[in-house]
Formats: C-alpha cells, sequence, structure tokens
C-alpha cells in the first residue's frame, strides 16, 4: 500500500500570469527547503464506509463461519484524493494487502508536508481530526483537542476542512502512527482512523517492498489493518533478494508481540531477535533481505489475540 509523493512541489505547471509566476516563485523561494529537500501536499479526507473485518466469513482458526452481523462495522477510514479532494484515489474496496488504514505518507528528512483534511463524515456527523507522530510542526498543526486551548486543526466540523503542516527533522527518521485526536479519538481509532508516516534518511535506500501492519482490537476481534483472520488479513509478497521492510504500529489499549516465522532482524545492540513488543502509539521498523523461500505465517504471538484474528500470511517466491 505504498503512496509515492504525486504531489510534490514544482511538478505541476498551473496557468498564471507572469506577475504570478513572479509572485509564486517569490512565495516559493521564501518556503525553500534544504537542497534536495522535497514537500509533499496531500488532500486526505475522513470518510464514512461500511467495513467487513472477516470478508471471506471464515474463523481460519476454530474453522467456523462467522457470521454478517459480528463482520460488519459502520466507521470512518482516512481516505487519499486528487488534488483539491477532486475524487478518491483508490475507490471501492482496498486490494488485500491495504486493509482499513488511511494513506502510507512517505518521505525524507528535511522534508515538508502540507496535508490537507476534508471531514466528510456524513455518517456519524461527528469531528475529526490527524494528528502526526514524529515530525515537527508549530502548535496549530497538532490536531489534538484541548478543551480551551485547541484550535481550529483538532475539531474539524463534517464538511470542513484543516491544513496540517508539518517537516521531519533528523529526529523523525522512522515510522509514525498518524490518527484521529478530536474529541471523538476514542471511537474513531476503534474504528480505524488512523494511518502511518514513514520517513527515509537523506541518502538512505528504500527497501523493495514496504509492508505496514496496525495491530489493534476491533468489533470484538484482534485485526491487522482491520482484518481477522487469514485469508482476510494482508497477504505481504517477496521475492529471494528483495529488500523488505515491515512497518509495525500499534493503537489501542493493548500490547502485541510482532513476531514472523522463518526469519529475525536486528536489534539496536547488533543481537537478533524474531519477536518484539509493541505498546499503544508505538512503532517500530524491521528490515531484512529475502533469502527464504515459502509461504510464512506472521502474527501477534499473545496467544489469544492470535486465536481472534491477529495473524497474516507472507509469501516468498524465486
Ligand atoms: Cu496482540
Amino acid at each position: 500500500m505504498t503512496v509515492p509523493s504525486r504531489n510534490t512541489a514544482g511538478a505541476r505547471a498551473p496557468r498564471v500570469s507572469l506577475l504570478g509566476s513572479l509572485a509564486a516563485l517569490v512565495v516559493l523561494l521564501a518556503m525553500a527547503a534544504p537542497a534536495g529537500a522535497a514537500t509533499h501536499e496531500l488532500w486526505i479526507a475522513a470518510v464514512p464506509v461500511n467495513w467487513d473485518i472477516v470478508p471471506n466469513g471464515h474463523d481460519a482458526i476454530m474453522n467456523t463461519p462467522v457470521d454478517q452481523e459480528r463482520r460488519h462495522l459502520r466507521t470512518v477510514v482516512y481516505r487519499e484524493y486528487t488534488r483539491g479532494f477532486g475524487r478518491a484515489l483508490h475507490p471501492g474496496p482496498p486490494p488485500q494487502d491495504r486493509g482499513i488504514v488511511g494513506p502510507l505518507i512517505r518521505g525524507r528528512v528535511g522534508d515538508r508536508f502540507v496535508v490537507h483534511f476534508l471531514n466528510k463524515d456524513t455518517l456519524f456527523k461527528r469531528p475529526h481530526s490527524m494528528h502526526f507522530h514524529g515530525v515537527h510542526y508549530a502548535f496549530g498543526s497538532d490536531g489534538s483537542f484541548i478543551p480551551g486551548f485547541s484550535g481550529p486543526g483538532a475539531s474539524v466540523m463534517p464538511g470542513r476542512r484543516f491544513t496540517y503542516r508539518f517537516t521531519a527533522g533528523a529526529d523523525s527518521k522512522g515510522v509514525w502512527p498518524y490518527h484521529d485526536h478530536s474529541p471523538s479519538m476514542d471511537t474513531s481509532i476503534q474504528g480505524g482512523l488512523y494511518g502511518a508516516l514513514s520517513i527515509a534518511g537523506r541518502g538512505e535506500r528504500r527497501p523493495d517492498h514496504e509492508f505496514v501492519v496496525f495491530l489493534g482490537a476491533m468489533g470484538g476481534f484482534e485485526t491487522i489493518d482491520g482484518r481477522a483472520f487469514v485469508g482476510n488479513t494482508p497477504v505481504f509478497h517477496a521475492r529471494l533478494g528483495q529488500t523488505v521492510q515491515w512497518d509495525v504500529l500499534n493503537l489501542g489499549d493493548e500490547f502485541h508481540t510482532f513476531h514472523v516465522h522463518g526469519h529475525r532482524w536486528q536489534r539496536a545492540d547488533g543481537t537478533s531477535e524474531d519477536t518484539r513488543t509493541i505498546g499503544p502509539a508505538e512503532s517500530f521498523a524491521v528490515r531484512w533481505k529475502e533469502d527464504r523461500r515459502g509461504t510464512w505465517l506472521y502474527h501477534c504471538h499473545v496467544e489469544s489475540h492470535m486465536m481472534m484474528g491477529m495473524i497474516g500470511i507472507y509469501r516468498v517466491t524465486a
């Protein structure tokens, strides 16, 4: 579910007068980021959807059907739009490696981000917002509701817009969540109103694949990207020799233990592990060069969470 930075400043050529062009140039020069840094401009809306947590209707752990009542959730999710909220970039059901999570926002240390947010929550008519972890911004772009202190970006009413601005500092390198932090955050986070930011170093080489794994409880199930049980959770793919990065994030009330079969990765101290604990709002990325062909499981190793659906498949082919 990679979203390239398609809306990079300078990539378009608006038709404006010479005076307008000069004025725009002056503004651009005044905003100039360090050499090589990009500005990413995105349009993201909170959109109501009917979400199916178990689309194939099958609990693959107990080998029993999951009835319609339990599977379906009416909720609000982040979805990306074209410039000016022209049209949804990925209408219809998301592909199997995408799930409920909002667009993966990618950039590099030094980059600027301009995120236009539109609340299209005509279903519950609740306020929403966007709050970004790991990056640098002024208080007005914090997006978290504090009665008497926060501004318009903390509680964006249905039909209204707000633009968040932030930059990726040297300490922003890594993977971070973004989520609703408005007065309705408790309900909307349980309903999947979140996404991931992935910030690479200035000269860092990007992996061949980046898999986003959001662990959390949803509608009585334990889900990965809002889906439960093998056959519904994301199926990630890689080939031998490719570099894969797993972006693992957790929102909610629980601790999870992320585990991948047949693989291990390096801790900061150089030792290896194949399971890592992750608490609420924590996030990490692990990476390796693929050298094990097979159909592998990845899952939360808290046994009851696995039993309630927090398990998926990773396929490595030649
Ligand atoms: Cu878990």
